[in-house]
């Protein structure tokens, strides 16, 4: 929509906000560093709203809680949207200057009135219209989300909808006032910068664009191919069709970690050729043929990390690795050196080395050497040259009142409210959604090992309303069916869930396996999976003396009839 791929705000910025939303996001657990940013703010009176169908420990430190079903948010946008509107709260000056398609997108918000937008997410209008107008009224709003938004089968959508209400308000290009869609990890920010996207060049240049595709071949003296590769979904969906034999995995554990994993399995299983580099022997590398081990790039290794304020920072080695392993650009440097057959073009170099190559190719990177990253502990991008640096906020070339230096408009999307894929019905009539706690990480590779009286192990959390239904007492294993396949997970009952909604983590799927009963729906925009979003039912589990003695057979997940061997409909 603004022509950039990163986050418009600094943190400095939410400090300074009068309005925090955090939508779908639950920064307390999953962004702590951030939170502290967004406390700041709070304990100087900003205004923190948070919507999220569970009422998170971030929650707990909003002003409102919006408590809507999960998957109805592109439904509360359209209300919100409505109502600003309608009390005439709008920045009139800012979309006449600034934007484009106006008229369309108010067209399309008509009929979601405060009433209808109650009826459909399960919010009170009352919260409804208070959010509206907060945000509207503020001098300083930040729109904050992560993958309470993104990991949806309409997740693109859902984000064009948050950006439609920054355009409303005009809350985007202005000190204190801007769109953060906060990362997953340190350097996923930092990973696309460097081109690690199917259809980009390092610094965002256009993969398609002859004249960006140009300035990298003549640099490496080779041409590059101008068709974009695949996201990491698609490439299940290929290797489903029999079109993707090898696979190269460095640093994911897609055995445990991709939606409906029992099917990500056993494309994993056929593949010709599985290369995994993993600090750990992973269950992912346990399925490759060749394991190659990798120091950890954020201790073991120099280099830069580039955070969701678009910060790049330097990393520095403080250990040696162990035993045989190497760091990725070392075995990355070795491989490129085998497969040409040219070594004397692959010098092993220092990450400085590839840094600078860097910053002589992508303009945005360009004005950030090493000593002056260290001197001015990080630097934003965009930073174009060595004696200067930007504004800490993307986009306020829209606020110019000189239409030739205010460039393109930022246009106004039309996006239509749409339910999850995985339905709820009389069979499956319980929505879990997944995610994050704070004493855990992802697939639990990191923190696996980790005791601590704070890890809680997988649980099946459950409102109180529900359990009782259900006659099952916190701490009791019960089995979770989903139309993929089935878990057994011990009961915790959390006030801050609403009847029919549940939630699980993925940290410990050795012990639970999660992803065996999420839907692997994907957002064919973003190639995102529907890990937000599925219908399953819980049932009481009957454990017999032996079977209790026997936790691991207990934990045996059931066969699941909806194993799809192939897309296509080919047999395996
Ligand atoms: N401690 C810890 N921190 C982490 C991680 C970790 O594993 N552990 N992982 C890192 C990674 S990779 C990432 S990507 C980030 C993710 O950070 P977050 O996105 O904040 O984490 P999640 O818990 O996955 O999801 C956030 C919230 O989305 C809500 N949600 C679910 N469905 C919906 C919906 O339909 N609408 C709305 N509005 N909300 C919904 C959930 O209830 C949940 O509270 O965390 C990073 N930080
Ligand atoms: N049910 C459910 N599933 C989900 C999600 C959800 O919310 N719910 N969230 C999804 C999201 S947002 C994400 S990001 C994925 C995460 O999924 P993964 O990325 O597959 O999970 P991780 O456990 O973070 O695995 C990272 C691996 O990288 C290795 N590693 C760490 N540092 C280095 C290094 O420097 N070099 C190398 N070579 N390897 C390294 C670690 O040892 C680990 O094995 O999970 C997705 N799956
Ligand atoms: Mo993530």
């Amino acid at each position: 929509m603004f022509g950039a791929g990163g986050g418009t705000s600094s943190y400095a910025e939410a400090e300074a906000a009068d309005v925090i939303i955090l939508w779908g996001s639950n920064a307390r657990e999953a962004h702590p560093i951030f939170f502290h940013h967004v406390l700041k703010a709070v304990h100087k009176g900003a205004k923190l709203f948070v919507v999220d169908p569970r009422r998170t420990s971030s929650a707990a430190w909003a002003d409102r809680w919006l408590g809507l079903d999960v998957g109805t948010d592109i439904a509360l946008a359209q209300t919100i949207a409505r109502e600003m509107i309608h009390a005439g709260l709008v920045n009139e000056e800012f979309i006449a200057m600034a934007t484009s398609d106006f008229d369309a997108f108010r067209d399309a918000v008509e009929p979601w009135t405060l009433d209808r937008g109650a009826i459909e997410t399960g919010v009170a209008a009352e919260d409804i219209r208070a959010l509206a107008h907060a945000y509207a009224k503020a001098d300083k709003a930040q729109l904050c989300w992560t993958l309470g938004i993104t990991e949806h089968h309409n997740g693109v959508d859902n984000v064009l909808s948050l950006i439609n209400l920054a355009l409303l308000a005009g809350h985007v290009g202005r000190f204190g006032s801007g769109l953060s869609p906060l990362r997953g990890q340190n350097n996923v920010q930092g990973g696309g910068d460097m081109g690690a996207i199917p259809n980009r060049l390092p610094g965002f240049q256009d993969l398609a664009d002859d004249g960006d595709r140009a300035k990298f071949e003549k640099r490496y003296g080779r041409a590059i191919q101008p068709t974009p590769g695949l996201h990491l979904t698609s490439m299940f969906e290929a290797m489903g069709r029999g079109e993707l034999t090898a696979l190269f995995v460095a640093g994911e554990n897609p055995a445990q970690s991709e939606a409906d994993v029992t099917q990500a399995r056993l494309l994993l299983g056929r593949l010709d050729h599985l290369v995994v580099q993993d600090l750990f022997l992973t269950r992912t590398a346990e399925l490759a043929h060749v394991v190659l081990p990798a120091a950890a790039a954020w201790c073991e290794d120099d280099g830069t990390v580039t955070n969701s304020e678009r910060r790049v920072q330097r990393v520095r080695k403080a250990l040696d690795p162990p035993g045989q392993a190497q760091t990725d650009r070392w075995i990355i440097t070795e491989i490129a050196r085998r497969l040409t057959g040219d070594p004397s073009q692959w010098a092993h170099r220092s990450s400085e080395e590839v840094w600078d190559e860097l910053r002589a190719l992508s303009p945005m990177h360009a004005g950030m050497p090493y000593a002056r990253l260290e001197a001015l502990g990080g630097i934003q991008w965009p930073c174009f040259t060595e004696d200067t640096l930007e504004p800490p906020y993307l986009h306020g070339r829209l606020w110019s009142t000189e239409p030739s230096t205010r460039g393109p408009r930022a246009p106004f999307s039309v996006v239509v409210h749409e339910l999850p894929v995985d339905e709820l019905t009389p069979e499956f009539p319980i929505r879990l959604t997944t995610g994050r706690r704070l004493d855990s990480y992802n697939t639990g590779v990191q923190s696996g090992a980790l005791t601590s009286p704070l890890r809680l192990g997988e649980t099946i959390d459950l409102s109180p309303a529900d359990a009782q239904t259900l006659e099952v007492a916190d701490g009791e294993s019960v089995r979770v069916v989903s139309r993929r396949g089935a878990v057994v997970a011990p009961v915790r009952i959390d006030t801050g869930l609403r009847p029919g909604l549940a939630f699980m983590t993925f940290h410990f799927p050795d012990e639970v396996d999660v992803n065996r009963i999420t839907i692997d729906a994907v957002d064919p925009k973003s190639g995102t999976a529907e890990f937000k979003a599925s219908a399953v039912r819980v049932e009481r589990v009957e454990l017999g003396a032996t079977a209790r003695a026997d936790k691991t057979a207990a934990l045996q997940p059931e066969q699941t009839s909806a194993v799809r061997i192939d897309k296509a409909g080919k047999a395996a």
